[in-house]
């Protein structure tokens, strides 16, 4: 969410991992995430450090929001060259859904699974595809890290920072640095 950086030149740049490192990144990412957070109790996975944060559970809930509006987002943007999307009341989205009374096994798998098929969905995106220039978008407003609108952008730089969100929430949870987060300044936490 609005953080604005040279997004760009990073996507440019010469150190950034092949497609093929990313995926197999973003796939260990999932299943030891999963594994780990499988070891917070169901009593932790419910509660909030601070009242306007978000408890464990409903930060995998945000992450089940996010895949599921990418979800839509990485079909669409192959049916068409604009990458323009839709937003989703994140807050609100968690608010209405009550996480915190789902148990938290099935909010992981949910979470896992979802995700496994993300990888996947990226996976066969032609390159062509991931790799064609895309000036219209609405990455100013939708993107972790933010494109300005004057700045062309492309799919993969989009699945990309859908990855590097889900890190950073992971990290919150997990609370260390083994999750690698390429992230240097957090989104606003809940
Ligand atoms: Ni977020």
């Amino acid at each position: 969410m609005d953080l604005r950086n040279n997004s760009l030149d990073r996507f440019m740049s010469t150190d950034q991992n092949s497609i093929e490192q990313f995926l197999s990144g973003f796939r260990q990412t999932i299943e030891t995430g999963a594994l780990r957070l499988r070891d917070i109790p169901e009593d932790q996975s419910q509660m909030n450090k601070r009242e306007d944060k978000w408890s464990p559970k409903e930060i995998i809930g945000h992450l089940i929001d996010s895949a599921s509006n990418n979800h839509q987002r990485f079909v669409r943007a192959q049916l068409g060259s604009a990458l323009v999307f839709q937003r989703y009341e994140q807050v609100e989205w968690v608010m209405k859904q009550r996480y915190n009374e789902e148990p938290w096994d099935q909010l992981i798998q949910l979470w896992k699974h979802y995700n496994l098929h993300l990888a996947h969905l990226i996976s066969v995106i032609p390159e062509q595809t991931l790799t064609q220039l895309r000036p219209l978008h609405n990455l100013d407003r939708i993107a972790f890290e933010t494109v300005d609108k004057d700045q062309t952008t492309t799919l993969e730089y989009f699945v990309r920072d859908y990855v590097a969100h889900l890190k950073h929430h992971l990290a919150q949870i997990l609370g260390d640095n083994e999750i690698d987060s390429a992230k240097s300044s957090p989104e606003p936490q809940y």
